[in-house]
């Protein structure tokens, strides 16, 4: 999952035969098409599809851009004067193909295997907005938050709202559940983590699930540590996504309340070996007994290889 498609070397051929990051995200037939690699190769129980969260601001008429195969580039949203120039309502038009993309990626999913849409959080999404790439730690967004909190409020207002009609709209073509990924959760103190991260996905949980009740959600707010009890209270989400940072003599406390997901960490699936063979026992002795999704704690590094994730496998599928 997160970027995963660059360890495969069937990815890396269907992104340079598409050219431009975007346009293999918005080429229904090849975002369904790198939807379905991971799953073919490896025979999966569940499928993301192939999308960015970057896509929201996209839509919103921000301009971004993925050059050189690196990280996105954004025009940074540099004051309250930058939130003027974006659209007021989510253009849907520009997500047209996104939907079909899932469409297709549907039909051609074996029986019983899911489909997982997504969104990013809009703590997450913004501050890719503000500082217009990624960073260490997000400064320039937490800079903004502090320094104009009202500014702040009215992207995070945007962001619900979008983030909400987009995943209705996913769920209407046809995703079984989606994940938030509030990849950047980690950077707040808590009460800023409360404000910015727990309520709006909270707000997000609800008005999908006004439209959908039972809407299956899941929650990926990374690096929330502790905050991570307040989280599945207050967000309700169906089920947790759990970083490689997080023990799982803690977790076990939430795994009684929600099936939880995680938490191998990617680095050793990349190191591979009898410390990978140990991390994956130690996971499966610490969550098995409970409803439980086995996944890594982020992301797959791009240099992980394909070797090793076959032997992680073998040894979960053993069990
Ligand atoms: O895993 C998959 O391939 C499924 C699709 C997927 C998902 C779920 C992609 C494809 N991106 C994402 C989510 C995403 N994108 C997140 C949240 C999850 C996470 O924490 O990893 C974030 C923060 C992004 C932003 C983003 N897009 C980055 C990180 C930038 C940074 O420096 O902070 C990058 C490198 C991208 C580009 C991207 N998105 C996806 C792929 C395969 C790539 C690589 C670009 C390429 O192939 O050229």
């Amino acid at each position: 999952m997160r970027q995963a498609g660059r360890y495969l070397p069937e990815y890396r051929r269907l992104r340079e035969k598409a050219g431009d990051f975007l346009k293999l995200c918005f080429t229904p037939e090849l975002a369904a098409e790198a939807t379905l690699q991971p799953v073919r190769r490896f025979g999966f129980d569940a499928a993301i599809l192939f999308s960015d969260i970057l896509v929201i601001p996209y839509a919103l008429g921000q301009s971004v851009q993925f050059t050189g195969g690196e990280g996105p580039q954004l025009e940074a949203i540099a004051d309250r004067g930058g939130l003027a120039r974006l659209k007021a309502k989510l253009d849907h038009r520009v997500l047209a193909p996104i939907y079909d993309a899932i469409k297709l990626s549907k039909a051609d999913l074996p029986q019983g295997v899911a489909l997982l849409g997504f969104c990013g959080a809009p703590w997450t999404v913004a501050s890719y907005m503000i500082a217009g790439s990624g960073t260490a730690a997000q400064e320039p967004a937490r800079r903004f938050a502090y320094e104009d909190p009202d500014g702040f409020a009215e992207l995070i207002e945007r962001l619900i709202d979008a983030s909400a009609s987009y995943l209705l709209r996913q769920f209407e073509a046809g995703v079984d559940a989606v994940q938030i990924f509030d990849t950047w959760a980690g950077v707040l103190p808590a009460e800023q983590l409360r404000r910015w991260c727990i309520d709006p996905t909270r707000r997000i949980v609800a008005q999908v699930r006004r439209e959908l009740p039972g809407a299956k959600i899941i929650g990926f707010p990374r690096g929330a540590g502790t905050a991570l009890v307040t989280y599945v209270q207050d967000v309700a989400v169906d089920a947790i996504g759990l970083d490689w940072t997080v023990d799982p003599i803690f977790a076990r406390e939430l795994q009684s309340r929600l099936p939880v997901q995680g938490n191998l960490d990617p680095f050793v699936l990349l190191v591979g070996g009898a410390a990978l063979d140990r991390a994956v026992d130690l996971t499966l002795a610490a969550f098995s007994e409970r409803p439980f999704i086995f996944n890594l704690g982020h992301g797959i590094l791009p240099q992980t290889p394909v070797a090793h994730v076959e032997r992680m496998l073998a040894r979960v599928r053993a069990r």
